[in-house]
């Protein structure tokens, strides 16, 4: 069907991204057979990561008692602070009511106890499948760590393949602690060395494989500190060079890198205690030009990084810039961000992935992000509608889907 007007052009823009479902390329969440290492429901809701760093700029309540108390307590104590003390007007709390709102509860009756109610009646497959419903999710991609003895327990006892859930193999532990993954690597039969020779190269490899055997993950990940270099004289660039690229290469798997932490800068607050930095983009530029035979998927955290990483993105096809990440992920941001995308890279990039931690909050981080994008792409077939470019609602559809998953599986299937 032609698009003959602006008022056409909303209607078929809201509806196809209202409809598309959607392939999240990166959160925690877990598929219902990890048990309890899904978190879910108003509970798990309100102690949230971000929303524990806001409780603590209204408390001067001790670190250490707070933590000394349950979930639940500590969930009453959020909830009284930053939603009736005070209106929930950041983008985390704002999150907790467009979930509410999402699952038919009624936000403005205020009752947690009621919230609370419903989901001690749900079992955790059915209500995957009402999120993923509400959220209009296609399918996830999970955040999954060989050096987590919990989670590899669960895997040595069979994890059968989810269509809804994929995993993605974590490296933080082999690339920013290589003390730590030596004990680790060693107490699960590796030999290793403080240096990488033959041999600890090869059992580095062998464990790397192992693993996608197991977990057969979509794509390898990391996340780096802001001081991040490539080339360093760092056990983590020969790591990268020896290990990881050639066996990345080897299968065709992006290896996906989240730039720009400062990680624990507030220990007390645990979890929530994480910061960012300014980033080099040199150490990307030199991956991306020495390893043109490698697919490297990129988030940057902090705001000033991200133009660089976009006219990056333009020199180097085996980069895909995705997501905007934590602290950006706010509506503000999200909209600069992609605006700053789409003008430069067109529809070749990944707008979002949700980083949720929390099944509930794929409700809320895709409601507002497809909001944004919606209306980002609005202006821009407006100016193309303008300048007198004739479209059909089909082509619409077909750019939405490739925002919502295809330019990521694309990606991820491509050979170089
Ligand atoms: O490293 C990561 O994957 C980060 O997304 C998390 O560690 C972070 O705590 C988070 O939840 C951000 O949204
Ligand atoms: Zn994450």
């Amino acid at each position: 069907m032609p698009v003959n007007n602006s008022y056409e052009l909303k209607r078929f823009v809201d509806s196809a991204v209202r409809e598309v479902r959607v392939t999240d390329i990166h959160t925690h969440l877990y598929s219902a057979q990890f048990d309890d290492m899904l978190l879910w429901g108003i509970d798990d809701l309100l102690t949230y990561h971000y929303l524990v760093a806001e409780f603590f700029r209204y408390t001067s309540m001790p670190y250490e008692d707070f933590w000394a108390l349950a979930k639940q307590e500590q969930a009453d104590l959020i909830w009284q602070t930053l939603f009736i003390q005070a209106s929930p007007v950041s983008e985390a709390t704002r999150g907790v009511i467009t979930v509410l709102k999402g699952l038919g509860l009624d936000p403005g009756a205020r009752d947690l106890e009621a919230y609370r109610t419903y989901f001690s009646g749900l079992r955790t497959e059915d209500y995957i499948k009402t999120v993923f419903e509400v959220a209009r999710i296609k399918d996830v991609v999970m955040t999954n760590d060989p050096f987590d003895d919990e989670e590899c327990l669960k895997w040595q006892r069979g994890i059968q393949a989810d269509m809804g859930f994929h995993s993605a193999l974590r490296l933080d532990v082999l690339l920013n602690d290589w003390q730590l993954a030596r004990i680790k690597l060693g107490k699960k039969g590796y030999l290793t060395s403080e240096i990488l020779d033959e041999q600890t190269i090869a059992e580095v490899k062998r464990f790397l494989l192992y693993w996608v055997d197991k977990m057969n993950p979509i794509y390898m990940a990391v996340s780096l500190a802001s001081d991040f270099a490539y080339p360093d004289d760092s056990i983590r660039t020969y790591l990268l060079e020896e290990c990881i690229l050639p066996v990345c290469r080897q299968l065709n798997m992006p290896l996906a890198l989240m730039i720009g932490t400062k990680r624990s800068v507030n220990p007390d607050l645990r979890l929530a205690g994480d910061s960012l930095g300014k980033s080099d983009i040199s150490a990307l530029e030199n991956l991306c030009s020495s390893y043109p035979n490698n697919k490297f998927m990129v988030t940057m955290l902090a705001r000033e990084d991200q133009h660089e990483l976009c006219v990056t993105a333009r020199k180097f096809k085996n980069l895909m810039v995705f997501g905007s990440w934590w602290f950006l992920n706010n509506p503000s941001l999200i909209e600069e961000i992609t605006r700053m995308r789409m003008e430069l890279l067109g529809l070749s990039f990944i707008p979002q992935h949700s980083d949720a931690r929390v099944l509930d909050q794929l409700i809320y981080k895709w409601g507002h992000s497809r909001q944004i994008i919606a209306s980002v792409l609005y202006d821009k077939y407006k100016d193309l509608l303008d300048a007198g470019w004739r479209f059909t609602e089909e082509e619409i559809i077909r750019d939405v889907k490739y925002l919502f998953g295809g330019s990521f599986w694309e990606f991820t299937r491509k050979a170089l």
